[in-house]
């Protein structure tokens, strides 16, 4: 459920980036976080675990609408893909607005996404999140690899996308596709915030009005 801060008339979402250990999770928060205007972004904060990392921050976007006069502020949080750091991937995902799944697209890590794929929909579950409903996008990531060695997307989208959710692909390293990415799943969670009539209260929803 995103946050609502009727001080400051902020609703924050939380969107958690997911997939499988080294497939470019941190590369996409680095890349955004180097974008963002000082002015606009929180510090990043990062959870050192033994080999990887929980890194998340938040900002406001440039050019997201506000809803019912409510900025939106987004928080951005990826979780070590490591299978042994199921408990940490578990604490991430909880409260999670939106997800984006980030593949690796190279030929030999197919397995791995999808195993990651599977992670996420128990990991969903166990958090009381629907997996079939919950914003979703894919980033079939690293599409800047050498054709021989990656999946085109149509095929990753045979593999890994299901729900058929956009789909995006990228090449985080450089850039490529990380806007596109996030602006994917902001769209599906705040699409997801005003159908909800978010944020309705007695304060501030007009009576009747619906
Ligand atoms: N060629 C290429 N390498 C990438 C890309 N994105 C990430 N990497 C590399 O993949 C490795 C793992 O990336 P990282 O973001 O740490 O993965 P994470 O475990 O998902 O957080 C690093 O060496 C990155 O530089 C990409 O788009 N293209
Ligand atoms: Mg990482």
């Amino acid at each position: 459920m995103p946050l609502v801060n009727y001080a400051t008339r902020e609703i924050t979402c939380k969107i958690v980036y997911y997939g499988p250990g080294r497939s470019g999770k941190t590369t996409n928060l680095h890349y955004i976080y180097g974008q963002v205007p000082n002015d606009r972004k929180g510090t990043m904060v990062s959870l050192a675990t033994q080999t990887d990392r929980t890194l998340f921050f938040d900002f406001l976007p440039l050019d997201l609408g506000s809803i019912s006069g409510f900025n939106t502020r987004f928080q951005l949080y990826t979780v070590p893909g490591q299978v042994y750091y199921q408990s940490t991937r578990k604490l991430v995902l909880q409260g999670a607005d939106g997800v984006v799944f980030v593949a690796d697209s190279q030929v030999r890590q197919l397995d791995e996404n999808i195993e990651s794929m599977q992670d996420l929909h128990a990991n969903l579950a166990e958090q009381g999140i629907d997996a079939r409903t919950v914003p979703l996008v894919l980033q079939y990531n690293k599409q800047d690899l050498p054709a021989e060695l990656i999946h085109d997307p149509a095929t990753l989208d045979d593999a890994l996308n299901f729900r058929g959710v956009p789909a995006f692909p990228a090449g985080a390293l450089h850039g490529m596709g990380v806007f596109e990415t996030l602006r994917g799943i902001s769209e599906l969670v705040l699409r997801r915030l005003s159908t909800a009539g978010s944020p309705a209260t007695p304060s501030t929803a007009h009576a009747g009005s619906r």
